[in-house]
């Protein structure tokens, strides 16, 4: 008998950044993994590889069935016009729960961001029951996710870990990393501890590493028994790293950058 925890683990959005940096891990909790993004991924032993845009209901089925546990990734990781972030984050993320009570899905660990509460000010220190306070479409995508897998839980006992992502890089890039940064050793353990944690219903946590000055509470990762290894202290010239001006909604703001991204006119100007 396998000691693999699952049948057949998917891994969406497999061709993206955390996707390719999770891959190699995700193939120890399972007999086999398949992989799936919108775009080509590479073949890789014996892992299933298919293409498939989330945004079709069918397709997304298709791709669902078999799999008794998913990593969800895939869908559009930054601020875009809404019409866009509907199609892969809205339609995408409920054909993916769909298809998970149709095919018995057990348990999902869905991507959710800091951007659902990126609205908080940077002094405020969260928990995860805080306001939501999404600063674009994008983060009220993921708050929807947040929602979306609540309600199937409760219907159909679907489990789901909402992991709110900070900043998942190789370094943090900027002086608002030092706070949200995520290392690739913390974000495999934490996405492992996930799938694996026993009866966890549906919860909520913070994907941070032991940063020195952080926004959000790491009590709820800690429930899953996450404790994260990294620290963005360790970088060496840290204060040459780039800064939003001070007094700007880039400064004052959890999201950062995001916080001031569009609007997207996809109407001609009305005129004045
Ligand atoms: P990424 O943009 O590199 O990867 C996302 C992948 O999803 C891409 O390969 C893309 O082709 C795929 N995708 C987009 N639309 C799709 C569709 N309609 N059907 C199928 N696949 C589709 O993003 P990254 O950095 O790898 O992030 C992975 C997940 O983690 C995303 O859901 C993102 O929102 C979330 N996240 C990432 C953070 C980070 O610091 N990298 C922070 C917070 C959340
Ligand atoms: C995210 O949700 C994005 O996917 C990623 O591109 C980063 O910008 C990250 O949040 C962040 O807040 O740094």
């Amino acid at each position: 008998m396998s000691s693999r925890p699952f049948k057949r683990l998917l891994l969406t959005g497999a061709a993206g950044a955390l996707g390719r940096v999770l891959r190699p891990a995700m193939r120890g909790h399972a007999s086999v993994l398949r992989v799936s993004d919108i775009q080509p991924m590479e073949a890789s032993g014996s892992d299933e590889v298919v293409v498939c845009d989330l945004a079709d209901k069918a397709g997304t089925d298709a791709l669902v069935a078999g799999c008794d546990a998913i990593v969800h990734l895939g869908g559009i990781s930054v601020e875009r016009p809404f019409e866009e972030i509907i199609e892969s984050n809205i339609r995408g993320t409920f054909h993916l729960y769909e298809g998970a009570r149709r095919h018995g899905v057990k348990r999902v660990v869905f991507a959710s961001s800091n951007h659902v509460v990126g609205f908080h000010p940077q002094d405020e220190h969260l928990q995860t029951d805080c306001e939501r306070r999404p600063d674009g479409y994008y983060g009220i995508s993921k708050a929807f996710g947040e929602d979306l897998s609540r309600f199937y839980f409760d219907r159909y006992g679907i489990e789901t870990v909402c992991l709110r992502i900070g900043s998942a890089y190789a370094a943090p890039k900027d002086q608002r990393m030092l706070s949200t940064w995520l290392s690739f050793g913390d974000l495999e353990a934490l996405v492992g501890r996930s799938l694996l944690a026993p009866e966890i219903g549906h919860l909520i946590a913070y994907g941070m590493s032991a940063n020195p000055s952080v926004w959000w509470s790491n009590a709820k990762a800690a429930r899953l028994g996450f404790a994260p290894q990294d620290t963005s202290a360790a970088f060496e010239g840290a204060s040459a790293l780039p800064a939003a001006l001070p007094g700007s909604p880039e400064a004052r703001y959890q999201g950062g950058s995001f916080v001031v991204r569009g609007p997207f006119e996809t109407l001609p100007e009305v005129p004045q």
